[in-house]
């Protein structure tokens, strides 16, 4: 009664056999972004191949925009998805089981939800990784479709997306202009030796984020936002945020935390509501 979970992300892909108990096993896979969807489901396929006959369905969380089964991307430069594509048809036929698809930050959030920091509170949960995802649980219940696509927030007059200004592809790209040939990870190294360059990069990221909390605070008005990805859980990102993120007024600051289930949360997640949807 185990699920086949699968995670693609912009830079990697999870696959995962699940049971009600956890997982029993996973693999990573890059995702090349040249191939295309049909390649990407050709390398879960093979990764699958030790697990076949063990698993009664199958759940992906992907990077992108899922409604009735069909996959698209919203911002190509995250991962570039033929619009429309026929996920969940592809899937079925590929597996011969049913199957559900998630926008991969949506499938994360109910995995901190149910099984992570949300301890089965409502939530928002943002991911800031490739791109910035994000899940919202209200009243016990996931919002699908584009709920949660905060990445793609405009974030000022220059009509650039919010995660074009703060993802780790944004922090290397800034980086680079300040003639540093560095990835995100080096910022962070860089800014916790004081180096001022890489200060300005993760603050500047870590305000504008601060400004999402905000906003989604007076939106939303959620009990908790958990901040997970690679970049989000970077030392000390949650602290700068927690110290930006005060709203007017005599409002208390929404609760921030650090997301728990880490690399995990998107097949954790997707494996509950498959097995919710298909068993
Ligand atoms: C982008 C968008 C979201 C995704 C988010 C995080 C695409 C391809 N992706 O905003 O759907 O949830 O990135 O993606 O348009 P990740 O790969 O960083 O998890």
């Amino acid at each position: 009664r185990a699920i086949l979970a699968v995670d693609i992300g912009g830079t990697k892909t999870l696959v995962a056999l699940v049971a009600a108990s956890g997982i029993i096993g996973e693999v990573t896979v890059p995702t090349r972004r040249e191939d295309g969807p049909d390649h990407w489901l050709d390398a879960v396929a093979a990764a699958a191949l030790p697990w076949r006959g063990q698993f009664v369905g199958v759940g992906l969380a992907v990077t992108g925009f899922v409604r009735n089964g069909l996959w698209s991307a919203m911002n190509p430069a995250t991962l570039g998805i033929p619009a429309d594509y026929p996920l969940i048809a592809k899937v079925e036929a590929l597996f011969g089981l049913p199957a559900i698809a998630f926008n991969d930050a949506q499938a994360a959030g109910w995995g901190e939800h149910a099984l992570g920091a949300g301890q089965g509170h409502d939530l928002v949960f943002l991911t800031i990784s490739t791109g910035i995802g994000g899940g919202i649980v209200l009243q016990g219940h996931l919002l699908e479709g584009l709920a949660g696509h905060f990445g793609l927030a405009v974030d000022g007059d220059d009509n650039l997306f919010l995660e074009d200004r703060v993802s780790g592809r944004w922090m290397a790209a800034e980086a680079r202009r300040q003639g540093q040939e560095v990835d995100a990870r080096q910022v962070f190294a860089a800014a916790a030796a004081s180096e001022t360059w890489a200060l300005d990069i993760v603050e500047g990221a870590a305000r504008r984020v601060a400004r999402l909390c905000r906003n989604i605070q007076l939106m939303l008005d959620p009990p908790r936002i958990v901040i997970g990805g690679g970049i989000g859980l970077a030392n000390g990102f949650i602290e700068r945020v927690r110290g930006l993120v005060a709203p007017p007024g005599q409002v208390p600051p929404v609760s921030i935390c650090r997301a728990e289930l880490g690399v995990h949360a998107g097949i954790l997640g997707i494996a509950d509501l498959a097995r919710a949807k298909l068993l």
